[in-house]
């Protein structure tokens, strides 16, 4: 039996972030199956705590772990691998795991460069971490336990890949292990939010996407009855009234989900969902859309990414140009919150280019518009294409937020500067429209959220320096700021 504790690294780049506190879904997971093995764990969110690393490293050091474990995505791996480093310098007996889909892709390096790293998780750790700890306790070989890497003297041994779990009904989530007064969406005040998780995977091959390659283009479903259980149980154990839905493609069954929203429907929680999927899946659903919203369904992402069919297809996105401003319109037309993305930022990119994405992204008019800029997480299909315009190797800076890569054309200064416009010139037309709402959950919401944004995005920083700002908006902008608008 070891004590572990799981700590989610403290990362901020002020964009998602900016409308919550999350928790670490997956750290709930590996909780129920570490426990489940009989290990004593403890997850602890440093990030949504805001705890720098001296604090961190007291509460380390205040619950004597013997394993501390990490995750990083790209962005957050040097903030998750500061940890481990100063754990090993705390006491060299305590192991070192990270687990994620950086690491799952970039092993090799990591184990090379961070000799404080014991042992690396790749792809799902449910089954896999347990069994770990069975082998470095010695009750079986190393070896035999799949999808780990480690050090074998100067060589890096990673064993054969674990099939994907196929029955995820059966995961074991430890819901009480979370610290749940961290959690909420600042959107609603005094809210409580969770991340759920219906399905794992997708099947489609968008280039920028890490996640294709972490489920290598696979998808699997809970069952319609498995996930709405443990939506009425969060609501009614945890008070929850908050759900984002966590997975890539939760729609990817028509017959599936709209069994659950019927589900939802007819239990009638009180309790709101905000969710992402496919701009096709909105077309197919047009007929439901009604459906959506009466389940609860407020917010949902889609991801346009581009407006013109050449850099979708370049992409591999998989949808028409022209779809993409339907599927809002539907969204729209059932009183949901639409958010979306564009991404900027290639080599190829110009200060045209980038004034004819936010002209498009007007004409779109989502509620909420993400001007993100490309990185080349080095494992993604894009990496070939875009490796000789990488302009920092620093990864905390590969946030889809930070410039990376700099374009031909443009310094990244200059991109930057340009992002920041296109962000200026979208909300500034926003902010009024808004404020004349007459469907007043959306108002509300957005004004809320705009609030959150200016409150703690990166934005914040930059927002009020961006030149001059219509009268309309310098005031409904300051008033937010000064928390006078509800
Ligand atoms: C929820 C979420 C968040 C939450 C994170 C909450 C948290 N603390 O975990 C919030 C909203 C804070 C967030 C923020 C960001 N996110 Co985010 N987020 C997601 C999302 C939608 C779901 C993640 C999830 O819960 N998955 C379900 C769980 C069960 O799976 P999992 O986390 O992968 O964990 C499993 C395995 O990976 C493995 N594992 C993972 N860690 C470990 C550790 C150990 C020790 C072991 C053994 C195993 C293991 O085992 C787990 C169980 O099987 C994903 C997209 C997606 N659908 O996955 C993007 C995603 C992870 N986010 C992404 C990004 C880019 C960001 C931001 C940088 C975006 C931005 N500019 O704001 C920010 C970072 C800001 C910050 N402060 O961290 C990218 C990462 C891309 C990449 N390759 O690096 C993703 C993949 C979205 C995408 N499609 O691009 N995000």
């Amino acid at each position: 039996m070891s004590r572990i504790l799981l700590v989610t690294p403290d990362y901020h780049c002020g964009v998602v972030e900016s409308a919550g506190k999350w928790p670490n879904l997956g750290f709930v997971y590996l909780a129920g199956h570490l426990r489940a093995a009989g290990h004593e764990v403890r997850i602890y969110d440093a990030m949504s705590k805001d705890h720098k690393l001296p604090e961190i490293m007291d509460n380390i050091r205040a619950y004597e772990p013997d394993v501390v474990a990490t995750t990083a995505y790209t962005a957050s791996l040097p903030a998750a691998l500061e940890i481990l480093e100063e754990v090993k310098k705390l006491d060299n007996k305590i192991l070192t795991i990270i687990g994620g889909v950086h690491v799952t892709f970039e092993y090799e390096t990591v184990l090379t460069d961070y000799v404080y790293v014991d042992y690396v998780v790749r792809y799902e750790g449910e089954e896999t971490f347990p069994e770990l700890l069975q082998a470095i306790e010695g009750k079986t070989e190393l070896r035999q336990v799949r999808g780990i890497a480690f050090r074998e003297g100067p060589e890096i041994e990673a064993t054969p890949q674990r099939p994907f779990i196929q029955n995820l009904d059966n995961l074991i989530p430890a819901w009480d292990l979370l610290d749940w007064t961290d959690y909420t969406f600042f959107v609603h005040p005094g809210s409580r939010l969770a991340i759920v998780s219906s399905s794992r995977g997708c099947m489609h091959d968008c280039k920028f996407c890490s996640q294709q390659k972490f489920w290598q283009q696979s998808w699997r479903a809970r069952s319609a009855e498995s996930i709405t259980n443990e939506i009425e149980h969060l609501v009614k154990e945890y008070k929850i009234d908050v759900f984002f839905i966590a997975d890539e493609y939760p729609t990817a069954d028509r017959e599936r989900w709209e069994e659950i929203l019927d589900r939802l429907i007819n239990l009638d929680l009180g309790c709101v969902f905000l969710m992402e999927t496919r701009v096709d899946d909105i077309l197919r659903d047009e007929d439901i859309m009604a459906k959506y919203r009466k389940a609860g369904i407020i917010h949902i992402y889609v991801g346009i990414e581009a407006t013109d069919q050449e850099t979708l297809n370049r992409f591999n996105k998989g949808i028409a140009a022209n779809d993409s401003k339907k599927a809002l319109d539907i969204i729209h037309a059932a009183g949901i919150v639409t958010e979306t993305s564009f991404v900027l930022g290639g080599p190829e990119e110009t200060v045209e280019s980038i004034k004819a994405t936010l002209a498009m992204a007007k004409k779109y008019n989502p509620d909420f518009a993400h001007f993100l800029l490309l990185a080349p997480w080095p494992y993604a299909d894009m990496y070939d294409e875009l490796k000789d315009h990488i302009e920092t190797f620093d990864y905390a800076k590969y946030n889809l937020v930070e410039p990376v890569i700099k374009p031909i054309a443009m310094t990244t200064e200059e991109l930057f500067e340009h992002v920041l416009k296109c962000y200026k010139s979208f909300y500034f037309s926003k902010i009024p429209e808004w404020a004349n709402l007459e469907d007043g959950f959306k108002k509300d919401y957005a004004l809320q959220s705009m609030r959150a944004i200016m409150d703690n995005s990166f934005l914040k920083e930059h927002v009020l320096k961006l030149g001059t700002m219509p009268k309309l908006v310098e005031d409904i902008v300051r008033k937010l700021l000064a928390g006078k608008v509800s």
